[in-house]
């Protein structure tokens, strides 16, 4: 097989780790553009033809260019994953229930919960003080995670008892409500620090925290 061409744009947020994190776990290899938001990086005329959305992760591989972290991560995992790294999903019913659980964690974890929460907390200067959103989403993200929780107490991963990108997803969603000073359970924080401990992990976060 032919060394892949790959280029991920974004470093420094749990956004921007998820397609690094993949592509550690898969082995690639890869040469990643560390820009970051809000540093006027994602306006350059440069990189607003190649993602007109101005926005990171963003991903290059030959002719095919990919933005969302959701797409991107799931493309890395279908082309080129492996039994030996992560498996792209054996059946459509596999690759149903990670669809379920990605969409899940993307919907209400991510966008509906901690963007919120970031908007309008971190984000106050631009976005606006929400004090009422804020502690909604709070309330919210504890709700939904508790369906996550529950099944993580019978079961070492999210799909079908093998690590998958669904598990980067939680992770990267778990920290980020951390740092938003939402509490986890015990049950959720050993989960964290396993998934913490893999060495594609630790490998994604000196990429993804490298100098700017
Ligand atoms: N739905 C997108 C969201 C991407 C996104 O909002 N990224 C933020 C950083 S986490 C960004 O690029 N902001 C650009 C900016 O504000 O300059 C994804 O999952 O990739």
């Amino acid at each position: 097989m032919n060394e892949p061409h790959i280029t991920l744009w974004g470093a420094g947020t749990s956004r921007t780790i998820r397609p690094i994190w993949v592509a550690e776990e898969l082995g690639l290899s890869y040469a990643l553009k560390p820009i970051g938001p809000r540093t006027g990086e994602t306006r350059t005329e440069t990189y607003t033809q190649l993602n007109p959305k101005q926005k990171i992760p963003f991903l290059e591989d030959g002719g095919l260019q990919l933005s969302e972290s959701f797409a991107i991560c799931r493309y890395l995992v279908n082309r080129y994953g492996s039994t030996a790294t992560i498996a792209p999903p054996a059946s459509v019913e596999e690759q149903a229930k990670q669809d379920e659980w990605l969409s899940f964690i993307y919907g209400e974890l991510d966008e509906t919960s901690l963007y919120i929460l970031r908007r309008h907390e971190a984000l106050a200067s631009i976005y606006g003080e929400a004090p009422t959103a804020i502690a909604a989403a709070k309330e919210y993200f504890q709700k939904q995670v508790a369906v996550a929780d529950k099944h993580l107490r019978d079961n070492q991963f999210l799909v079908n008892n093998k690590f998958g990108v669904a598990d980067i997803f939680l992770t990267t969603c778990l920290g980020w409500a951390e740092s938003c000073g939402i509490g986890l359970s015990d049950n959720l924080k050993s989960y964290q620090k396993r998934m913490l401990a893999r060495p594609g992990y630790q490998a994604a976060k000196a990429q993804n925290t490298q100098q700017l």
